[in-house]
Protein backbone atom coordinates (compact mmCIF):
# COMPACT_ATOMS: atom_id res chain seq x y z
CA UNK A 1 0.00 0.00 0.00
CA UNK A 2 2.61 2.43 -0.61
CA UNK A 3 1.72 5.79 -2.10
CA UNK A 4 4.22 8.26 -3.55
CA UNK A 5 4.06 11.21 -1.45
CA UNK A 6 2.98 14.58 -3.34
CA UNK A 7 5.63 16.27 -4.48
CA UNK A 8 6.51 19.78 -3.14
CA UNK A 9 8.67 22.77 -3.77
CA UNK A 10 9.26 26.15 -2.12
CA UNK A 11 10.74 29.41 -3.11
CA UNK A 12 11.95 31.90 -0.88
CA UNK A 13 11.30 35.05 -1.67
CA UNK A 14 14.38 38.12 -1.35
CA UNK A 15 13.94 41.26 -2.04
CA UNK A 16 15.93 42.66 -5.48
CA UNK A 17 18.18 45.44 -4.16
CA UNK A 18 19.42 45.77 -0.99
CA UNK A 19 17.46 47.65 0.66
CA UNK A 20 14.45 46.44 -0.62
CA UNK A 21 11.48 45.36 2.25
CA UNK A 22 9.82 42.17 0.82
CA UNK A 23 10.29 38.62 1.47
CA UNK A 24 8.42 35.77 1.87
CA UNK A 25 7.65 31.98 1.43
CA UNK A 26 5.65 30.12 -1.56
CA UNK A 27 5.34 26.60 -0.99
CA UNK A 28 3.60 24.51 -3.88
CA UNK A 29 1.64 20.84 -3.29
CA UNK A 30 1.20 18.48 -6.75
CA UNK A 31 -2.23 17.39 -6.15
CA UNK A 32 -4.39 15.41 -8.58
CA UNK A 33 -4.62 17.56 -11.59
CA UNK A 34 -3.78 21.07 -9.99
CA UNK A 35 -0.98 22.68 -7.99
CA UNK A 36 -1.96 24.65 -4.27
CA UNK A 37 0.31 27.45 -3.41
CA UNK A 38 0.97 28.21 -0.33
CA UNK A 39 1.71 32.46 -0.37
CA UNK A 40 3.16 34.13 2.63
CA UNK A 41 4.85 37.57 1.61
CA UNK A 42 5.76 40.73 4.06
CA UNK A 43 7.15 44.19 3.19
CA UNK A 44 4.80 45.08 0.43
CA UNK A 45 2.63 48.03 -0.30
CA UNK A 46 -0.96 47.51 0.09
CA UNK A 47 -3.32 46.55 -2.86
CA UNK A 48 -2.31 44.01 -5.99
CA UNK A 49 1.05 43.17 -6.83
CA UNK A 50 1.46 41.07 -10.36
CA UNK A 51 2.90 37.41 -9.06
CA UNK A 52 4.39 35.35 -11.67
CA UNK A 53 6.66 32.42 -12.40
CA UNK A 54 9.31 33.60 -14.88
CA UNK A 55 11.50 31.70 -16.95
CA UNK A 56 14.92 31.40 -15.63
CA UNK A 57 15.94 29.70 -12.08
CA UNK A 58 18.93 32.43 -12.40
CA UNK A 59 19.29 35.05 -9.67
CA UNK A 60 22.90 36.17 -11.28
CA UNK A 61 21.92 39.87 -11.41
CA UNK A 62 18.69 40.03 -8.90
CA UNK A 63 15.03 39.12 -10.63
CA UNK A 64 15.73 40.90 -13.74
CA UNK A 65 18.33 37.51 -14.75
CA UNK A 66 14.89 35.17 -14.00
CA UNK A 67 14.07 36.29 -18.06
CA UNK A 68 10.41 36.72 -18.99
CA UNK A 69 6.95 34.92 -17.98
CA UNK A 70 7.46 31.43 -18.55
CA UNK A 71 5.62 30.43 -21.83
CA UNK A 72 6.57 26.96 -22.69
CA UNK A 73 3.64 27.37 -24.99
CA UNK A 74 4.22 30.53 -26.58
CA UNK A 75 1.23 32.13 -25.87
CA UNK A 76 -0.13 35.92 -24.96
CA UNK A 77 -0.14 37.36 -21.46
CA UNK A 78 -3.51 36.66 -19.96
CA UNK A 79 -4.80 35.98 -15.83
CA UNK A 80 -5.04 32.73 -14.11
CA UNK A 81 -8.43 31.96 -15.16
CA UNK A 82 -8.32 32.88 -18.81
CA UNK A 83 -7.49 29.86 -21.48
CA UNK A 84 -5.24 32.55 -23.14
CA UNK A 85 -2.13 32.90 -20.87
CA UNK A 86 1.65 31.94 -20.05
CA UNK A 87 1.72 29.10 -17.68
CA UNK A 88 3.58 31.23 -15.33
CA UNK A 89 0.82 33.66 -14.98
CA UNK A 90 -0.98 33.15 -11.69
CA UNK A 91 -2.66 37.11 -11.63
CA UNK A 92 -2.07 39.39 -8.18
CA UNK A 93 -1.51 39.03 -5.16
CA UNK A 94 -3.57 41.42 -2.03
CA UNK A 95 -1.25 42.63 0.43
CA UNK A 96 -3.32 44.07 2.95
CA UNK A 97 -1.25 45.92 6.44
CA UNK A 98 1.78 44.72 3.59
CA UNK A 99 1.03 41.27 4.23
CA UNK A 100 0.07 38.52 1.51
CA UNK A 101 -1.42 35.20 3.11
CA UNK A 102 -3.43 33.05 0.93
CA UNK A 103 -3.55 29.81 -0.79
CA UNK A 104 -4.74 29.27 -4.32
CA UNK A 105 -5.16 26.40 -6.94
CA UNK A 106 -3.94 26.70 -10.11
CA UNK A 107 -4.63 23.20 -13.02
CA UNK A 108 -2.00 24.86 -15.19
CA UNK A 109 1.29 25.17 -13.57
CA UNK A 110 2.80 21.30 -12.62
CA UNK A 111 5.53 20.29 -10.75
CA UNK A 112 6.11 17.40 -12.61
CA UNK A 113 7.36 16.42 -16.52
CA UNK A 114 8.50 18.61 -19.33
CA UNK A 115 6.67 21.90 -18.46
CA UNK A 116 7.61 21.70 -14.76
CA UNK A 117 8.30 24.68 -12.54
CA UNK A 118 11.00 23.32 -10.37
CA UNK A 119 13.72 25.46 -10.95
CA UNK A 120 12.33 28.20 -12.46
CA UNK A 121 11.79 31.79 -10.53
CA UNK A 122 8.78 33.14 -8.39
CA UNK A 123 8.33 36.69 -8.89
CA UNK A 124 6.48 39.78 -6.91
CA UNK A 125 6.22 43.18 -8.54
CA UNK A 126 5.76 46.79 -7.96
CA UNK A 127 2.48 46.84 -10.01
CA UNK A 128 -0.82 45.75 -10.66
CA UNK A 129 -0.65 43.10 -13.41
CA UNK A 130 -3.91 44.46 -16.11
CA UNK A 131 -3.96 40.31 -16.94
CA UNK A 132 -3.43 41.39 -20.34
CA UNK A 133 -6.39 43.79 -20.51
CA UNK A 134 -5.02 47.32 -19.59
CA UNK A 135 -4.79 47.96 -23.53
CA UNK A 136 -0.72 49.23 -22.36
CA UNK A 137 2.18 48.33 -24.63
CA UNK A 138 3.44 45.45 -22.11
CA UNK A 139 0.01 44.03 -21.25
CA UNK A 140 0.20 41.26 -23.35
CA UNK A 141 3.59 40.33 -22.57
CA UNK A 142 3.66 41.55 -18.79
CA UNK A 143 0.37 42.84 -17.82
CA UNK A 144 2.29 45.58 -17.28
CA UNK A 145 3.22 44.68 -13.36
CA UNK A 146 6.33 47.29 -13.23
CA UNK A 147 9.60 46.61 -11.68
CA UNK A 148 10.01 43.04 -9.86
CA UNK A 149 10.36 43.84 -5.82
CA UNK A 150 11.34 40.02 -4.42
CA UNK A 151 12.13 36.47 -6.21
CA UNK A 152 13.18 33.31 -5.30
CA UNK A 153 14.10 29.99 -7.12
CA UNK A 154 12.10 27.02 -6.66
CA UNK A 155 13.23 24.33 -5.40
CA UNK A 156 12.31 20.71 -3.96
CA UNK A 157 10.59 20.62 -0.62
CA UNK A 158 11.34 17.50 1.46
CU1 LIG B 1 6.46 38.68 -13.24
ZN1 LIG C 1 2.55 36.39 -18.40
Amino acid sequence: MSQKSPTKAIAVLRPDKPDGTVDGTIVFTQEVGKVTVDIDIKGLTDGDHGFHIHEFGDNTNGCTSAGPHFNPHKKTHGGKDDENRHVGDLGNVKAVNGVVKEQITDAIITLEGEYSIIGRTVVVHEGIDDLGKGGHEFSLTTGNAGGRLACGVIGYLK
